[in-house]
């Protein structure tokens, strides 16, 4: 059984390896995501090590000059898929998006090298690697956190990962959608309509896309410039944990100066982790920047924060939060409180599961101590696969598979668990 999926979650992978990265799915993302390839690789790495450096190095490749990497690398031309580089319009060589997702490749990087076999070709890559690395974590402190709070701020839903979050419906809201000119989405044909965002939340995004196209790119203007911006407590855990990762990784190659720079921002960050708590919620909160509040959403992003070190009680509480939702729905981790109104099952991240960051709290939690609510959140993704196949996401109470199929990095998540 065990071998028999871990043959299946390979063939995924294949089918989406494009040579020197993989698309998320057929037909839905026919490009390289950023967040997807550095997890995507960990799949890779159990049966090709050269191939998982490849994906990682060929994201690296398209790093900006000033240290972003972006979240969508356009390598060939596909009209399926919608906004496409003339709406970006970021004028590079071979397109990209203009904006980031979650910094997951340090900590991908940090794991990959630690198990390789193949140590010599581990170290090169991993040299390679690290400074452009710490060069995308400096990016982000000086561009997205420019008060110096130790955590940044995503200027786009999209750069969450978790692109229709209850998290963002408010701060949305005040993005306007007057000037936004006509656009076909492509995704509502390849998915169906009532599993992904609404009409209105693309008029949004698009307008964010446009008002930072207007101003030519610039991150040293866009966060200020950002009627969203938003701190996401998951998405800063990943930061933080791929700044330790790096850390960890400059001291194994003998690179102090930037172990010694990564640390410093992990602990800026975990230390101002702590304002996004909610005792009310048991669990950590996102923070309305442009209000200068905690935005009061149960979502899982305030779990992913257990992905970077957090004191233990913190912890325990984020476990007790999992048994609770785990009672009342059979598949863990939703994506959101199954208990809040806005909970759907079935919309993108307005309540599905998705193995990625079932993977990342488990990884999270398991350095916590809180062994046995990880071992049900690993029952529980496998029990996924083994009922409704790779999927992009999974309905929490039928284990309906939604989004994509044969999707790259549910089968990579696959294989990192079985192996
Ligand atoms: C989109 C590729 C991406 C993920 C995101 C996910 C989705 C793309 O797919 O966004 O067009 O909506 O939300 O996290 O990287 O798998």
């Amino acid at each position: 059984m065990k071998q028999d999926l871990i043959e299946q979650a390979r063939a995924v992978l294949v089918r989406n390896d494009r040579g020197d990265y993989t698309v998320p799915t057929h037909g839905l993302y026919p490009f390289q995501w950023n967040w997807d390839s550095a997890l995507s690789a960990l799949g890779f790495s159990h049966f090709d090590e050269a191939r998982a450096w490849r994906e990682i190095e060929t994201l690296f490749r398209h790093q900006w000059d000033d240290g972003m990497v972006p979240h969508i690398i356009f390598h060939e031309m596909n009209d399926g898929y919608f906004p496409g580089p003339d709406v970006w319009a970021t004028g590079r060589a071979v397109p990209t998006s203009g904006i980031t997702q979650p910094a997951v490749a340090g900590f991908a990087v940090r794991r990959i090298h630690a198990r390789a076999k193949n140590r010599a070709l581990a170290d090169a890559q991993a040299r390679a690697l690290l400074p452009k690395i710490h060069a995308w974590h400096q990016w982000f402190y000086t561009n997205r956190d420019p008060q110096g709070t130790g955590l940044v701020a995503i200027i786009h839903p999209w750069e969450s990962g978790r692109d229709n979050s209850v998290d963002w419906d408010a701060a949305l809201a005040r993005v306007p959608t007057e000037g936004v000119a006509p656009f076909q989405r492509r995704d509502v044909a390849h998915a169906n309509p009532a599993h992904r965002p609404t009409d209105e939340e693309y008029r949004r995004y698009i307008w964010l896309v446009q008002h930072f196209r207007g101003l030519g790119w610039d991150n040293s203007r866009l966060h200020d410039a950002s009627p969203f911006r938003v701190v996401d407590p998951g998405f800063n855990a990943i930061l933080i944990r791929s700044c330790l990762d790096l850390a960890a990784l400059a001291d194994d190659l003998g690179e102090a100066e930037i172990a010694s720079a990564s640390r410093a921002y992990a602990q800026a960050g975990i230390a101002a982790m702590d304002a996004l708590w909610s005792e009310t919620r048991g669990q950590y909160l996102c923070f309305d920047r442009a209000t200068g509040e905690l935005i009061d959403s149960p979502s899982i992003g305030g779990l992913l924060a257990a992905f970077c070190p957090i004191p233990e009680h913190r912890a325990q509480a984020i476990a007790r939060r999992l048994d609770a939702i785990g009672a009342a729905v059979p598949y863990l981790v939703p994506s959101h409180d199954p208990a809040a109104h806005e909970f759907d099952g079935l919309r993108y991240w307005r309540g599905p599961v998705w193995l990625i960051v079932n993977y990342m709290i488990a990884d999270g939690l398991k350095r916590a101590g809180q062994t046995r609510i990880v071992q049900r959140i690993v029952d529980d993704s496998l029990r996924l696969i083994e009922q409704s196949g790779f999927a992009e996401y999974y309905d929490p109470v039928t284990a309906e598979p939604c989004g994509g199929s044969s999707f790259t990095w549910t089968a990579a998540m696959v294989i990192e668990i079985l192996n």
